[in-house]
């Protein structure tokens, strides 16, 4: 079944602090996404860049106490949210482009409002579950999932005038190796349905993503995929800022992407954390789309 998709680049740098990540959007574009997602099928509308707030080089590249760019993190989610907001009352399916991401904040925010159980798959090497007091870096990007759960700062948790925008049962995590302390005691406590590399390598990626649609199919009205690059091993993904080896590789993610294209569940993505300034020949975002091709239903015979 072909779907009306809206592209909505969020070109945010501030929730970390390596410059570049907010030139996603355009790399992405340029690798062709857009023409890769038509060729399926599918109509698609590129609704162009979010409005970002002005970024001081100075501030940014400054040592910060407390969350970093927080007040430019807020203005930017307000933005997305707004946008995102629009597309899902439109009936359309959002596409979201980063942008590092902190910006999961927005546009989840947007999403979440139209379901009353909204699942989300946190596709990534981290939890972004940390809260102020748990970080390591004070960088947003590391907290979105925990401020969608409501917990952390109030202005982050209240982005488009409601909280509790995710329930920690409708989340499942796939890709983890990079937990910082307080989140693997908050994943516990929790009761976070998790998959670690190494549950990866046992189960295998196939078994991990039908356990995952098993899992959520029941008790959500829709599936939003959060897709972070740096879940990939860096050997794929080299162009994205915080990289941690032994991650998923090319194959799986083609099959995970499969797989959830398969379960006509997933309402809305992300697609985070590409930065052409560190990548090799915009590498990343030409791997990225390839996992796009999979996840609306391109066919390789
Ligand atoms: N856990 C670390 C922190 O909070 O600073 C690293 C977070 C990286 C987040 C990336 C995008 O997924
Ligand atoms: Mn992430
Ligand atoms: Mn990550
Ligand atoms: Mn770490």
């Amino acid at each position: 079944m072909s779907k009306r998709i809206e592209i909505i680049g969020a070109p945010t740098a501030f929730g970390q602090r390596k410059l570049g990540v907010n030139f996603g959007p355009d790399a992405l574009r340029y690798a062709g996404l857009i023409e890769r997602i038509e060729d399926i099928g599918h109509e698609v509308i590129d609704k162009g860049n979010v409005q970002s707030p002005v970024l001081d080089m100075k501030k940014y590249k400054s040592e910060q106490k407390g969350l970093r760019n927080l007040e430019e993190v807020i203005a930017f989610s307000n933005n997305l949210y707004e946008s995102v907001n629009e597309t899902v009352e439109k009936g359309h399916f959002p596409l979201i482009l980063g942008g590092d991401h902190s910006l999961s904040i927005g546009s989840i925010a947007g999403i979440s409002k139209h379901y009353e159980n909204l699942g989300v798959i946190w596709y990534d090497a981290h939890g972004d579950l940390n809260t102020l007091e748990s970080s390591p870096s004070g960088n947003i990007h590391g907290m979105p999932l925990r401020a969608l759960i409501g917990e952390g700062d109030e202005a982050l948790t209240n982005i488009g005038g409601y909280k509790n925008k995710v329930k920690p049962e409708n989340v499942v995590l796939i890709g983890m190796r990079d937990l910082d302390e307080g989140e693997k005691k908050y994943i516990k406590e929790a009761g976070i349905l998790t998959y670690t590399m190494a549950d990866i390598d046992r189960l295998g990626m196939g078994q991990v993503i039908s356990e995952t649609i098993e899992y959520l199919k029941d008790k959500t009205d829709g599936i939003h995929l959060s897709l972070d690059v740096d879940a990939l091993d860096p050997v794929e993904t080299p162009g994205t800022g915080t990289i941690v080896p032994g991650g998923a590789t090319y194959r799986e993610s083609h099959l995970a992407m499969e797989m959830l294209h398969e379960s006509k569940l997933i309402v809305s993505a992300d697609l985070v954390e590409v930065n052409p300034l560190i990548d090799e020949y915009n590498k990343t975002a030409r791997l990225a789309i390839g996992l796009m091709g999979s996840f609306f239903g391109e066919k390789l015979l």
